[in-house]
């Protein structure tokens, strides 16, 4: 048995995520935190909102709310949607805990006293109507890479390009559209990532099983010209982690708070220490999932993310962390993702275009996006969401051969041999044949989930779904039950013994279904099969079952035609 720690990119918790967030760092860590769970690893899943920075500010105001109020409210709104969409988080924490300021105004103070802290005075936009600065998302204007209009003073949306916010042209405030700018003066600290160029390109070359996505990012932002700089780690804010150096005042800091890509990796930490605050669990608890001289050494580490994210997880937090000089654990593995498009276009959060989590759950229950997103996760290029697509695959998968190989069985069983797993006839030459693929398929199943290859996993589980059918179609028990009912029998009880295999191999894609049929095959738990053939005898003879409820309806092209409008753009 083994440890093995997950964390989730933190959503931001300016606003409900769309399904292209889903799919790119929650909905995969959740499906890798069931898998390594149904093997009887011990697994720590966490997540948390990401609860600062000027998103947060900017979504209050224009909510009329306080800033705190805003997160808090938002932050049980994304907790309801997450457990809508089954995300089996240990702890679903929040970046603007307690345990989050004292872990960052920590880890800020030993990174100065490593020398790690330069401080910087810096020309800074600030407002004139505004009465103040105007960092990062507070400023749009022309984009000079791309020539977007309403480019961002952090980064533009179009052409993903990073920006400062006096790159700019014709900027403008996001709080008041005034253009009476000026640039002034101000202090900032940066982190040296500079310095730690050596030590992370050691580490990330060490790191030979990443995926290409990941290593290419993080090796191009090491080695270009625009390569690893020196980051601003501060703002002029009032929303976020007051600047400390442990707990210490930061003598020409005041009023300022760390910047927001700053203290979120660190919550990735500060959420497990929330996790046994809110169990009743002690400090040891958490700290042997994350301190290496506690027993974090034997633990795996991995994370999930879109591939905007992977220089922050790959350079800058890993800075952070090597910095400190102290023993907490790195990551292991970085799983990242390409981005889903929606119809024809982008998801796009500000104009609404695309479907929401919320508006998602409202048409259809989660095992059916789940499937769907993710058997088709972007993970060797983008990929796109269109509804003609989703309901070709839910209907085709979830309904033509999962649910309908299970629904014909049971069934057919009840209506010959009652609500008990007929007993009776033994398996011959079809059957050893099934055992034998199987087996096979189980196993390579098992190599893609572990390799965390998604969709190479989910074709897996589609093809053992299929298997059921073409078995069950080959050996027609409804026609052998005429002329030999116990070889008919033996059919049946096999099949069943399929479909309740099914529940334990599916669960980490579709754990609601898996849960029905665990209840209506009696089983206590879901445990993963020692062997196909172990598996296929499970249900004895005798052992009574009740034929589930339909495990998916299918989606009508009139439904497809509706959601397809109602989805078109401006939420
Ligand atoms: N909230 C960005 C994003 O959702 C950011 C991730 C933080 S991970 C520490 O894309
Ligand atoms: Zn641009």
């Amino acid at each position: 048995m083994a440890r093995i720690l997950i964390t989730s990119a933190l959503p931001y918790i300016n606003g409900i995520k769309h399904l292209g967030n889903l799919v790119g760092s929650q909905l995969p860590a959740d499906l890798h935190a069931r898998y390594m769970r149904a093997r009887g690893h011990e697994v720590m899943f966490l997540c948390a909102t990401d609860e600062h920075g000027t998103p947060a500010e900017l979504a209050a105001a224009k909510a009329g709310q306080p800033v705190a109020d805003y997160c808090a409210e938002m932050h049980e709104v994304q907790a309801q949607l997450a457990r809508g969409f089954r995300l089996s988080f240990d702890h679903y924490g929040r970046s603007s805990s307690p345990q989050n300021h004292w872990l960052t105004q920590h880890l800020a103070g030993r990174l100065a006293d490593a020398g790690l802290i330069e401080e910087v005075t810096e020309r800074q936009v600030y407002s004139i109507a505004d009465g103040r600065f105007l960092p990062d998302r507070y400023i749009e204007g022309t984009c000079p890479n791309c020539g977007y209009e309403r480019a961002r003073g952090d980064q533009c949306e179009n052409c993903t390009k990073q920006l400062d916010p006096t790159d700019l042209i014709n900027p403008r405030s996001a709080i008041s559209g005034s253009t009476d700018l000026e640039v002034r003066e101000t202090k900032h600290l940066y982190l040296r990532q500079s310095a730690m160029r050596g030590k992370l390109n050691d580490w990330i070359d060490s790191k030979t099983d990443w995926p290409i996505l990941t290593t290419s990012i993080a090796k191009k932002w090491l080695n270009d010209g625009e390569g690893l700089q020196d980051r601003g780690i501060t703002r002029d804010l009032d929303w976020g982690i007051p600047v400390k150096k442990g707990d210490a005042d930061w003598p020409g800091m005041e009023g300022k708070v760390f910047y927001v890509w700053f203290d979120a990796p660190i919550e990735y930490i500060a959420c497990a220490a929330e996790w046994a605050a809110a169990n009743g669990r002690s400090e040891a608890d958490w700290r042997r999932w994350w301190r290496t001289d506690e027993g974090a050494d034997d633990v795996r580490y991995v994370q999930f993310m879109g591939k905007d994210n992977v220089p922050f997880h790959t350079l800058s937090f890993p800075s952070t962390i090597m910095g400190s000089g102290e023993p907490w654990k790195l990551v292991d593995y970085i799983k990242s993702f390409n981005y889903l498009n929606y119809d024809g276009g982008q998801f796009s959060t500000s104009q609404g275009r695309g479907v929401f989590m919320d508006q998602a759950l409202s048409i259809l229950p989660s095992d059916y996006w789940r499937w769907w997103l993710l058997s088709h996760a972007p993970e060797s290029g983008d990929s796109e969401f269109t509804w003609e697509n989703f309901q070709a695959s839910v209907n085709k998968d979830l309904a033509d051969v999962l649910g309908n190989f299970v629904s014909r069985v049971t069934k057919f069983c009840r209506s010959k041999f009652g609500e008990t797993v007929p007993e009776g006839g033994a398996w011959g030459d079809r059957e050893a044949a099934l055992v034998a693929g199987l087996s096979d398929r189980i196993a390579a199943y098992a190599r893609q989930m572990e390799a965390i290859e998604i969709r190479k996993a989910a074709a897996e589980l589609r093809a053992i779904w299929v298997m059921g059918n073409e078995y069950l179609q080959e050996a027609a028990p409804w026609t052998v039950v005429k002329s030999d009912p116990a070889a008919a029998a033996a059919v049946t009880r096999l099949a069943l013994n399929l479909a309740a295999l099914y529940a334990v191999l599916s669960e980490p894609f579709i754990p609601d279904a898996a849960e029905t049929l665990r209840e209506a095959f009696g089983l206590d738990r879901l445990a993963w099969p020692a062997s196909a053939e172990a598996a296929l005898s499970r249900l004895a003879p005798g052992q009574p079952f009740r034929v589930p409820d339909v495990l998916f309806a299918k989606i009508s092209d009139d439904d497809r035609a509706e959601w397809q409008i109602r989805f078109a753009g401006t939420r």
